[in-house]
């Protein structure tokens, strides 16, 4: 007789099939926690913890590139059960416009990706400029679009000066609007010493924590 498992079992085994690239098992685990009605920011929280490990295991020589391609791929299946879940979840009126990419030399937007369908729930015009985004694109964006806020993601530890480079232009700028855009970068391996080094107002770990600094920065209600 097979037992049937509990919701914390349920996101233990999801983390661990994840890490484990188990592709089927991981996506029969969403399914199964979806059926048990668990927030779906917190099954994407269990798929980024997943992802961590796969990550930490390529460090250790234990995975190879090819690992971190399948563990993108399976990331991305969660992601199309669980938007339609997001969508409906999370909705707002914000307005405010927001300006998105990944930064120079870095090509990962699972994350990126992740907080733009955040944002647009909640009603955020968000204009993503994609990945590898050089700071001179960030720049003319900027100056074209007067956005209330420009996000830079960026998961490498390159990336911190692909930021550092792209805020600075920011700063530099002639138009006084642009100068003025607060800055707020995000991703997995982000602290305050790098949103320093980076001249960046705000960091953070996970989106919806970056939704959360954007609503209070343009001053709205959940
Ligand atoms: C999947 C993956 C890939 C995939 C990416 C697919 C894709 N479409 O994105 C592929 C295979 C392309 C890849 C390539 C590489 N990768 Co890679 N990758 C990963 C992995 C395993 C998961 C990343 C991920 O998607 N996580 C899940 C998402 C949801 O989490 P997240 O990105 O952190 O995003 C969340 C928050 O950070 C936040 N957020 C993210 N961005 C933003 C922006 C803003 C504004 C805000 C507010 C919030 C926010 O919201 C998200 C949701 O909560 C990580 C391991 C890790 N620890 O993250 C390594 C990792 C990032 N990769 C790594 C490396 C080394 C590489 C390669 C250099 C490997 C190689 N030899 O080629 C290349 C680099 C290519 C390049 N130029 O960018 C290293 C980086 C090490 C370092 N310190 O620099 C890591 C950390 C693995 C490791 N531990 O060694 N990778």
């Amino acid at each position: 007789m097979t037992r049937i498992m509990t919701i914390p079992e349920l996101r233990t085994a999801l983390i661990q099939n994840i890490a484990d690239l188990n592709e089927a098992a991981s996506l029969s685990l969403v399914q199964a926690l979806i059926e048990n009605q668990t927030e779906p920011l917190e099954i994407v929280q269990d798929c980024q913890e997943g992802m961590r490990q796969v990550g930490e295991r390529y460090e250790r020589g234990e995975y190879f590139l090819s690992a971190l391609i399948m563990a993108g791929e399976i990331f991305r299946e969660v992601m199309e059960m669980v938007t339609p879940l997001i969508k409906e979840r999370f909705r707002g009126n914000e307005s405010g416009v927001i300006l998105l990419g990944t930064v120079e030399g870095d090509i990962h937007d699972i994350g990126k990706n992740n907080l733009s369908l955040l944002l647009t729930s909640y009603g955020f015009t968000v204009h993503d400029l994609g990945v590898d985004v050089p700071p001179s694109e960030f720049l003319r964006q900027a100056q074209a679009l007067h956005p209330d806020i420009i996000g830079l993601s960026g998961l490498l530890t390159s990336s911190y000066d692909s930021m550092k480079r792209t805020v600075q232009l920011l700063r530099n700028a002639e138009d006084a609007r642009v100068v003025k855009t607060p800055v707020i970068i995000g991703g997995n391996q982000l602290n305050e010493q790098v949103c320093q080094y980076a001249g960046a107002d705000a960091w953070v770990n996970d989106a919806m924590s970056g939704v959360r600094w954007c609503q209070r920065l343009l001053g709205h209600r959940s």
